[in-house]
């Protein structure tokens, strides 16, 4: 279970406190490796504050979130920061998503010509009595077109540096390569990994 060293003393299981599937498979897929199991909590009216900063978001629901559930877990918050757009729609990205969606994005920036942007994700890990930020980011261009079906959100949009494919094009596994959750999520598996919280399955140091 573990492929990175360590001792293995059982699974480390932790909540993700999500309402999207597709963020739970990515999560897993990057966890597997550092030895958790995930399983979905979807707390009904997830606290979310409003604020320019994805961690501080991140942090008010996964305490909200724990003051209910009593159980360790995490909380993901991400967002598209558009350079051109200053930012947005940043931490305002799910609100934008379920209204002008990537067909809005994509309208907002017809005739702009700087398409950089990055990918951010802040994952707060609650395991009492510690609570971490882990962050990741990932930039690189808006399209002028959709391609891809694979994926969700604004992935049929966006290609990463470095790459041609946009991240709806990628499999799982590519998209886990490079991500911005896979950023995140690796630190946070590392973490555990060196036994810095008593998880089962963190090794002992
Ligand atoms: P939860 O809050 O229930 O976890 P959500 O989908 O609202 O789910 P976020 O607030 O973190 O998650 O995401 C904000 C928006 O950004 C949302 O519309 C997502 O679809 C989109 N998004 C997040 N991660 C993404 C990714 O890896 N690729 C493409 N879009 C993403």
């Amino acid at each position: 279970m573990l492929r990175r060293g360590g001792r293995v003393s059982g699974e480390c299981r932790l909540y993700l406190v999500t309402g999207n599937r597709n963020k739970l498979e990515e999560a897993q897929g990057i966890l597997e490796e550092y030895g958790v199991r995930l399983e979905q909590a979807p707390l009904e009216g997830k606290l979310e504050i409003q604020s320019d900063s994805l961690e501080e978001i991140a942090l008010y629901a996964a305490r909200d979130a724990y003051r209910r559930l009593r159980k360790p877990l995490i909380v993901d918050d991400s967002g598209l920061f558009i350079e051109a757009l200053k930012g947005f729609p940043g931490p305002y990205s799910s609100y934008v998503y379920k209204t002008i969606g990537w067909m809005g994005i994509l309208r907002l920036m017809h005739n702009v010509h700087n398409r950089r942007a990055c990918f951010r994700t802040a994952a707060v890990l609650i395991y009492p009595p510690l609570e971490k930020v882990f962050v990741g980011e990932t930039c690189g261009v808006i399209t002028r077109e959709p391609r891809g079906t694979g994926g969700f959100g604004f992935d049929p949009i966006f290609v990463p540096e470095g790459y041609t494919k946009t991240y709806a094009e990628m499999t799982l596994e590519e998209k886990n390569r490079v991500s911005h959750r896979y950023k995140a999520f690796s630190k946070l598996g590392e973490w555990i990994r060196t036994g810095r919280v008593k998880c089962p399955g963190s090794s002992t140091p």
